[in-house]
């Protein structure tokens, strides 16, 4: 027997952690993510955006979030920007593996919007313009994991 995911938000509770770090890309990202959303039949009145000073900031608030028994899933959204300093490898590390973490201790899924980019412009590219929109990616996985993960457990 296969099995997998539909991909049909009608229901599902979304939580969307954002940064408010870079936020000129960040709030493209969210915006992505409702429409991805809204466009396979969810509500936005079933989403919840909670909005965190940095990227670093994100895995906490996911595993909270992932905890409460409020949602169906948890889509992260962010974006590091390489800068002079070696800043960035951290913030960008810690954020990834933070994230991984959440998601494989959760019982939802917690999924992966956070763009890392070495300039401006590749992170323009990646919220909506030439190379997508990461945000509505990560609503996308989000709603194809709620799915398969009540189905494997019914
Ligand atoms: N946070 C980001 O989300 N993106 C960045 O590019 C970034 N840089 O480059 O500094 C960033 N830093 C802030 C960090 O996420 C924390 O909020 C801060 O260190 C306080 O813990």
């Amino acid at each position: 027997m296969d099995i997998e995911g539909k991909l049909n938000a009608k229901g599902l509770k979304f939580a969307l952690i954002s940064s408010r770090f870079n936020n000129f890309i960040t709030e493209r990202l969210i915006d992505g993510a409702i429409d991805c959303i809204i466009r396979h039949e969810g509500d936005k009145k079933n989403i919840s955006i909670v909005r965190v000073p940095g990227s670093f900031e994100i895995p906490q608030i996911a595993g909270i979030a992932a905890k409460s028994g409020k949602y169906d899933a948890v889509i992260c959204l962010g974006a590091v920007i390489r800068g002079e300093t070696p800043h960035f490898d951290y913030v960008s590390a810690e954020v990834s593996k933070g994230i991984a973490r959440v998601a494989s201790e959760s019982s939802i899924p917690v999924t992966y919007g956070i763009i890392t980019a070495d300039t401006v412009e590749q992170a323009i590219d990646r919220a909506g313009t030439k190379m997508g929109n990461r945000g509505f990616d990560a609503a996308m996985t989000a709603i194809e994991m709620a799915n398969l993960i009540k189905k494997i457990n019914s």
